[in-house]
């Protein structure tokens, strides 16, 4: 269907959105072992959710694996950003593995939070997605105190041993409207339920949800580009769909879109999820353009500088080498430096 006067057609595209401060330096650790102590780098997971990304790692030499008992003995591992449980920290230990861990800071954050609220002996609702290796690792650090709950609809089935003494924290890439209802649920059956000491939806995931948010009113369509296990990328095209976009898709290469879904379209908006490289927003909107959306309006709702220092194995192995353990710097950055060198 084509409407009688299309208007000019346009591309919207939100800013803050692609890599976080967590991812950049997750893939820059996994680059710089490999630079490092050539490959093969093993890798617990995926680095980050990207198919890109781990295609890419795995052309230069990352072996991605899924437990670390596919981990030659005394070899080298890289724990990805979405963090392990202790468990998993022991199983390395045992086999002697040389751990380098990339555990995105603010997921560390969560977990000492489960740590401390588990020594208060408090019940504590992990409002996440179950299987995710996020929610596996928090819940790994207090596993009898911690039960997961995935949406507002699971409020009714949570049993705590004593109503006065439950707090909740969440997953760091939750939607936050839904996060909120969930949160707003057990209040209603929990009040003295209490709040995390800070914000466990990161900086990050929130940013990107406001800036779809802004642009996807005034969209026919949103193009959400970020692979299908990547739970912050997922999230978006919820928002842009609640947030009034008339459709949303997400995509992991600008190869999926399907033309049809330009039909009758005037403005589209694009985003991406904190673990997608800029380069594939940038054949997106290439292909965009070749189909007449070549006015490119960026609607920017935050500006971000935060920037994590290197996993401290890492640092300190390029550091004695002699090595700058300093990564490229993107713009000016706040860095952040979140553990002892
Ligand atoms: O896509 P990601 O690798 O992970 P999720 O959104 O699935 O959690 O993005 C980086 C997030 C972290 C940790
Ligand atoms: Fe860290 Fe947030 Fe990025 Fe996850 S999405 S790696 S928690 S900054």
């Amino acid at each position: 269907m084509t409407p009688s006067s299309p208007g000019p057609k346009r591309v919207l595209l939100a800013a803050p959105r692609g890599y976080c401060a967590g991812v950049d330096r997750a893939v820059i650790a996994v680059e710089k072992a490999l630079e490092h102590y050539g490959p093969p780098v093993y890798v617990r997971k995926e680095i980050v959710h990207n198919k890109y990304v781990v295609e890419t790692l795995s052309e230069r030499g990352a072996v991605f694996v899924d437990e670390t008992d596919q981990v030659p003995e005394g070899a080298r591992v890289v724990f990805s950003a979405h963090g392990v449980s202790p468990a998993v920290h022991a199983a390395a230990a045992a086999r002697s593995l040389l751990t380098i861990d990339a555990t995105c800071p603010l997921v560390t954050k969560v977990h000492k939070e489960a740590v401390r609220f588990a020594g208060d002996d408090f019940d504590i609702l992990l409002i996440g997605h179950d299987g995710h290796e996020e929610v596996e690792g928090t819940a790994g650090e207090a596993p009898d105190h911690i039960q997961v709950v995935n949406s507002p609809d699971e409020v009714d089935r949570v049993v705590v041993r004593d109503p006065e003494k439950v707090v909740w924290l969440s997953q760091t890439t939750l939607s936050v409207d839904e996060t909120m209802e969930t949160v707003r649920r057990l209040r209603e059956r929990f009040p003295a339920l209490q709040d995390p000491p800070s914000d466990d939806i990161c900086y990050a995931t929130q940013n990107r949800q406001v800036a779809v948010k802004k642009l996807a009113p005034q969209c026919d369509l949103v193009i959400v580009v970020g692979s299908a296990n990547s739970s912050n990328s997922v999230r978006l095209v919820e928002v842009a769909l609640d947030a009034g976009a008339g459709a949303s898709y997400r995509i992991d290469r600008a190869q999926e879109i399907d033309p049809a879904w330009l039909d009758g379209v005037t403005t589209v908006g694009v985003t991406s999820g904190a673990s997608v490289p800029e380069i594939l927003v940038r054949d997106v909107l290439d292909r965009l353009a070749d189909a007449g959306f070549g006015d490119v309006q960026e609607v920017r709702t935050a500006t971000e500088d935060l920037m994590f220092s290197l996993p401290k194995e890492l640092r300190a192995d390029l550091k004695a080498a002699g090595q700058a353990a300093a990564r490229p710097q993107r713009g000016p950055r706040r860095s952040l430096s979140v553990e002892p060198v």
